[in-house]
């Protein structure tokens, strides 16, 4: 298998994605409104990442582009709850891209506490062969719920998935925090938000 060009589409897509998003945060900066974005990120899944999980999830390589909906992904990470839904409404009127699916890990979080919104889209690329629709999946989170994420990740690798229970235990009552803090965020917005256009001003 040629997995440079298997996933030179992917890489387009990811790129594509990340400038598009990115022109979002800047039109809202531009305006002088609260950006629901405060940053994004993308990768195109390695090779090994791909295989793993094609073995875990009995996917043959030759149904990859339609049953691995995550192989393009990238990630919008935003300062308050709120600012997720502003961003799932904004990629559900965008007519470049096509939502698919969607899975509300917020109001229905993991069992390991993990939080995020996802959406997988249908995104068409342009390739010299012509076009070609790529599924690309969008994971939306706050800063905290990326924070948690980025450390149980982490420790995921370590253990190879099986993370010691007292370990474990200590990332729920994390997620709990981090879910805490969200909501108190949330309850201080406006003020949050009055002090950073104060800030920005100057
Ligand atoms: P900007 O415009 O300041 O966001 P590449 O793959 O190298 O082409 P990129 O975007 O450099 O693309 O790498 P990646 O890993 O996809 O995205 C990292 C981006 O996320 C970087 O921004 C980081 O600055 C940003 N980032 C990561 N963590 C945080 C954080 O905690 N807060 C904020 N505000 N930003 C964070 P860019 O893309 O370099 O530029
Ligand atoms: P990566 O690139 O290492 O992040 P599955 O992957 O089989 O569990 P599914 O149905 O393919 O599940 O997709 P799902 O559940 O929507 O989640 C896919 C991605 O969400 C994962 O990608 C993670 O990025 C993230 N995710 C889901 N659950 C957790 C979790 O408990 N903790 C953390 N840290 N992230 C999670 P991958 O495949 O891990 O790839």
């Amino acid at each position: 298998m040629n997995w440079e060009a298997t996933l030179a589409p992917y890489r387009q897509v990811v790129e594509e994605l990340k400038v598009k998003l990115k022109g979002m945060r800047s039109q809202f900066e531009h305006e002088k409104r609260h950006s629901p974005i405060e940053f994004i990120t993308g990768r195109v899944k390695p090779v090994a990442s791909i295989l793993e999980k094609a073995e875990r999830r009995k996917i043959p390589i030759e149904k990859l582009e339609k049953e691995m909906q995550d192989i393009a992904g990238v990630r919008v990470v935003c300062q308050f709850v709120d600012d997720i839904y502003t961003v799932v409404d904004m990629i559900h009127l965008r007519r470049d891209m096509r939502v698919v699916a969607e899975k509300d890990y917020i109001s229905h979080k993991k069992d390991s506490g993990y939080r995020s919104y996802h959406i997988i889209v249908e995104y068409p690329v342009e390739t010299i062969d012509g076009m070609k629709i790529i599924l690309a999946e969008i994971q939306v989170r706050t800063l905290a719920m990326n924070f948690w994420a980025t450390n149980e990740h982490s420790l995921n690798y370590k253990y190879q998935g099986s993370i010691p229970k007292e370990i474990k235990e200590r990332l729920q009552r994390a997620a709990e925090a981090a879910f805490k803090l969200d909501e108190e965020m949330s309850k201080i917005k406006n003020e949050v938000q009055e002090a950073q256009r104060i800030f920005h001003r100057k």
